[in-house]
This record gives C-alpha cells, structure tokens and sequence, in this order.
C-alpha cells in the first residue's frame, strides 16, 4: 500500500468515530455487571466539540495511579497482563473513594490503596475510581494484553509480528521487549486511551485481517495530550493529531525500509503526527498561516513540542522529535516520542 494510500485510509479512519464494536463477553469474569461497550469509554462527542475543549476539563481532579503509571486525566488507558496484581492508589487528604472494576477482583487495602486482580481473558475492561464527595470520576480504560510469550516464530493468532531485537545493555527498560500485546479486533476501535485519543489511531498500518495486536505506551498519550494542549494555546483548532504511523510491528517496520533496529514505534511510545482539522484533507493544516502546507508548519508543531521538552516537566517523558517534509507519498509530519531522553535528528 503506498503511502497516500495510508494517509487516505487513516484520515478516514479517524473521522468515523463510531462506537466500539462488541468483544466477546468475558467468561470467566468475576464482578462485571455492565456489558463492556456499555462501560468502557468511548469517543463520543463530536470532533467539533472536542476542538475547544478546555484542557482543564479532561485534567484529574486528584492524584491516581495504577500501576506504575500517574493518571493525569479523567480518561486514560493502562496496560496490564492477565491474572496480574496491580496497585490503585489515591494521592489524597480525603479518603472517600470508591473503586468499581468491571471485571477482575478489587481488594481493599487502605482508605486509598487496592489491588486489582486482572481477568484472565485479554480486552479491555474500565476502572472507574469516584469520589465520594462531589467531584469528577476517573475512568481508567485497562487492558488486558496477550502475554509476549505466546507469541510463536514472530506470529500472534495469525498476525505477524516479527522479531524485536535483544535489549540494549544500559539502554534502560524503554528498551525491553514489550510484556505484551493490546488485541484490537476493529479497524473502528474507539476505546479512549486518553482525552482525545482512541486505540484504533495507533494500530500498525501492516494488513487488514483482525485481531491485530500492538503495544502502546502511556509516556506518548501523556505527551500528545500536553502538545495538543500547547497547539490549543497558539490557536489552533484540532479535535486531535492524525496520526500516520503509531505502533509498528518490528515485520512492517522492516517491510517499509526503516532500518532502525530500535525504531520508539515498535515499542508504542513513538507517533508520526499532524494537524489536519481545518480542512480535514488529509495533509497538514497551515499552522503558520501563510497560505500554502509545507514543511514550514511541520516546523512550527516541532516547535511547539521542543518547547514541551525544553520545560522538563515531570508528566512530559523526554524523546526524539524531528520534523519531515512533503514527498509524493506523504505530507508534512512531525516524528515524536518519549524513548526517556532527548533524541534530535
Ligand atoms: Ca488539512
Ligand atoms: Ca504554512
Ligand atoms: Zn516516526
């Protein structure tokens, strides 16, 4: 498939923001009473809502993590493995909080820790942790991931996958194999992942059988999120980045010519973005409004996220960013990801 070809089919992808489609019910689920696509989060407001929404909004409003991983917004995903033990814990003065989890086992350990038991079964099931008091929930869509070692000569239920290569020596657990994979049974997966990002943006262009199976990191939602927000704050209207090539599988990103060996985007912390919303034509939009697209605006939105860099905030993992003009396959785009330092290119 060529790359105009891609462009074409993922902008049209991200403007069906239908409703997830149905996984199969989980068999052995202990606690679920709601049916999954009732109560896992999906986009459902309007592209045209979502490109004023104020950044403070989709904010948490306290302190939750699962996992190892910080929640900042009141939509987020996390990536667990079946039958796993994973921490919930609030950051809080007050200890009114409840935990419900669709499937799986909840235990209470404190007024602010618990520890969910996953589902055996790989999908996706929604944690939802509320406050008692008035005040916004957080919904934490949690994946359940097919374990890296089911995986067999680089194939996974019929999908390839290929080889990733042996962890670096002092490169860092960035540069471990991934502990699993995320199953995607749709092209139209809607699963929120973060406020304004849905599974289905970030699935490898490789095929068109399903299930497909990726990886996907919290560090790079974390970041889109801020840079669309710094985008939002130069004025720029955007409901969320189109997103050219998310996670590869170490086979496609052979199959496209890429010879990085550890390419961030075959382990789901690296995004090829651009802003396509005024008008959605599947090329960059004139961010710096002198009438024509070219790699100029892919500048300006590498700008805006050396600047996210540069400010070394906490919540912002440090990566590569490097920016790239037209070619006859593809518009202006902006390579970005949060490897854990800074990478320039
Ligand atoms: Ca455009
Ligand atoms: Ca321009
Ligand atoms: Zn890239």
């Amino acid at each position: 498939m060529s790359w105009t070809l891609l462009v074409i089919a993922s902008s049209l992808a991200a403007a069906s923001f239908a409703p997830a489609v149905a996984r199969p019910s989980p068999a052995g689920a202990t606690s679920g009473t709601a049916r999954l696509t009732d109560s896992v989060e999906t986009v459902r407001r309007t592209p045209q809502a979502l490109a004023h929404g104020a950044s403070a909004d989709d904010r948490a409003a306290f302190t939750l993590t699962v996992g190892d991983e910080l929640v900042p917004y009141r939509v987020m995903a996390a990536f667990v493995l079946p039958g796993e033990d994973v921490p919930v814990e609030v950051a809080s003065a007050d200890s009114g909080f409840d935990v419900h989890v669709e499937s799986g086992t909840i235990r209470k350990l404190s007024s602010h820790l618990w520890t969910w038991r996953s589902p055996s079964i790989p999908g996706a099931y929604a944690l939802r942790v509320t406050p008692r008091d008035p005040g916004e929930a957080i919904t934490v869509n949690a994946f359940v991931m097919v374990p890296y070692s089911r995986m067999r000569r680089g194939c996974l239920g019929g999908y390839r996958i290929g080889r990733y290569p042996a962890p670096r020596a002092h490169a860092g657990a960035n540069y471990d194999r991934p502990r699993g994979f995320i199953e995607v049974t749709t092209l139209d997966d809607s699963t929120r992942v973060s406020p304004h990002f849905r599974l289905g943006q970030f699935v490898c262009k490789q095929g068109r059988r399903y299930p497909k199976y990726m990886v996907l990191k919290p560090a790079l939602l974390v970041k889109l999120e801020r840079l669309l927000d710094t985008v939002h704050r130069n004025g720029v209207e955007a409901s969320t980045f189109q997103v050219m090539s998310g996670y590869r599988t170490p086979a496609y990103n052979r199959r496209i010519g890429n010879v990085t060996t550890f390419t961030r985007h075959q382990y789901g912390d690296a995004a090829d973005i651009f802003v396509d919303e005024h008008p959605a034509d599947g090329v960059m939009d004139d961010l710096n409004h002198d009438g024509c697209t070219d790699r100029r605006d892919a500048e300006r939105l590498r700008a805006w996220a050396e600047a996210l860099d540069r400010a070394r905030d906490s919540d912002v993992r440090a990566g590569g960013l490097s920016d790239y003009g037209s070619t006859e396959a593809h518009g202006p785009f902006v390579h970005i990801d949060a490897r854990g330092y800074a990478a320039r290119w």
